[in-house]
Formats: structure tokens, C-alpha cells, sequence
């Protein structure tokens, strides 16, 4: 059974995650006005692997036997200056996350409880990869500058991107991971 606290701090996760599948869907509407279709790709894996990570949570409530609460979903930026900037508003923000995953394994140690330490052992790595993800985007905007053809060729990248849902294994297999 999980503390009152840990089911709070869980469920106030669950609502950034799902902000941030917000946040880049309003990333993704951003591009799709400036008819870079291989960055509203690119935004649009990073909506799916959000979702992922809100209804991991989810499903890890539901095995402990816990409520979800499900809350509003602030309103995301809608609007930016340029590709460079929606980069470093997106890797500003995973490291918002990340910092929020750091204090749950704060609050799960206090807690005592081993089971969710484990849990969030998952989400420790995955950031790493979230972070990396849009920073190396983030410099070769940078690098691009004011060259069209330049982020062009970024976009044609960022059109490869695709989906790929993490396997189901261990007890949680309705988790994916
Ligand atoms: Fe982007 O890692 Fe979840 O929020």
C-alpha cells in the first residue's frame, strides 16, 4: 500500500507527463504552421513516449491498488520565435522532469518504500535519454543558424523519427516496461 504522500507526489507526476504530451503537441502545431513536417514528426514520437510515461504511472497506481487523480492540464506555450527556441524550451523542460523524478526518489526513500524506489529506477534512465534527445537537437538548430537548406536537412532527419513502444515485461506488463 502506498503512503498518502507517495499516491499525491505519483499523481502530480502523472499530470506533468501529460502536460508534457501537451507541451509538445503544441511543439508540433508550432511546426506544421512553419510546414516543417519532419519536426511535427519528430514532436509527434515525443507526444507517444509522453503518453507512455503518464499511463506507466497510471497502470503502476492500478497494480498497488491506489486511486488515480486525474487533474486540469495547463495550457502549453503555443507560440515561439523560432525552431531554436522550441529546442530549448523542450530541453529546459525535461529537465524540469527530471528534476521532478529525482524528488519522487527522494520522497519514495523517506518513505521507506522499496517497490516504488524500484519503479522509478525506469524513469531515472529514461531521462537521461529525454534530456540527450533534445539537447543534440537543440545544437545542430544551432548549428543550422539562419541556413535554410541547413535546417532542411535537420527536418529530413527529424521525418525518420518513429515510435517504438518499450517491450512489456515483469509484473507490470500492462506498463510496457
Ligand atoms: Fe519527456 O519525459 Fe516524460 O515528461
Amino acid at each position: 500500500m502506498l503512503s498518502p504522500k507517495l499516491q499525491e507526489a505519483i499523481n502530480d507526476q502523472i499530470n506533468k507527463e501529460l502536460f508534457s504530451e501537451y507541451l509538445y503537441l503544441a511543439m508540433a502545431d508550432f511546426f506544421a504552421a512553419q510546414n516543417l513536417d519532419g519536426f511535427v514528426n519528430w514532436m509527434m514520437v515525443q507526444t507517444q513516449e509522453e503518453h507512455f510515461h503518464a499511463t506507466k504511472f497510471i497502470n503502476f497506481l492500478h497494480d498497488k491498488g491506489a486511486r488515480v487523480a486525474l487533474k486540469a492540464i495547463a495550457a502549453p506555450q503555443a507560440d515561439f520565435k523560432s525552431p531554436e527556441e522550441v529546442f530549448r524550451a523542450g530541453f529546459e523542460h525535461e529537465q524540469f522532469v527530471t528534476a521532478s523524478i529525482s524528488n519522487l526518489v527522494d520522497i519514495a526513500e523517506k518513505e521507506k518504500d522499496r517497490s516504488v524506489q524500484t519503479f522509478l529506477q525506469w524513469y531515472v534512465t529514461e531521462q537521461i535519454e529525454e534530456e540527450a534527445n533534445f539537447d543534440k537537437l537543440l545544437n545542430k538548430v544551432k548549428m543550422a543558424g539562419a541556413s535554410g537548406p541547413a535546417l532542411m536537412m535537420l527536418d529530413t532527419e527529424a521525418a525518420k523519427r518513429v515510435y517504438t513502444p518499450p517491450p512489456a515485461t515483469g509484473a507490470n506488463p500492462g506498463a510496457g516496461a
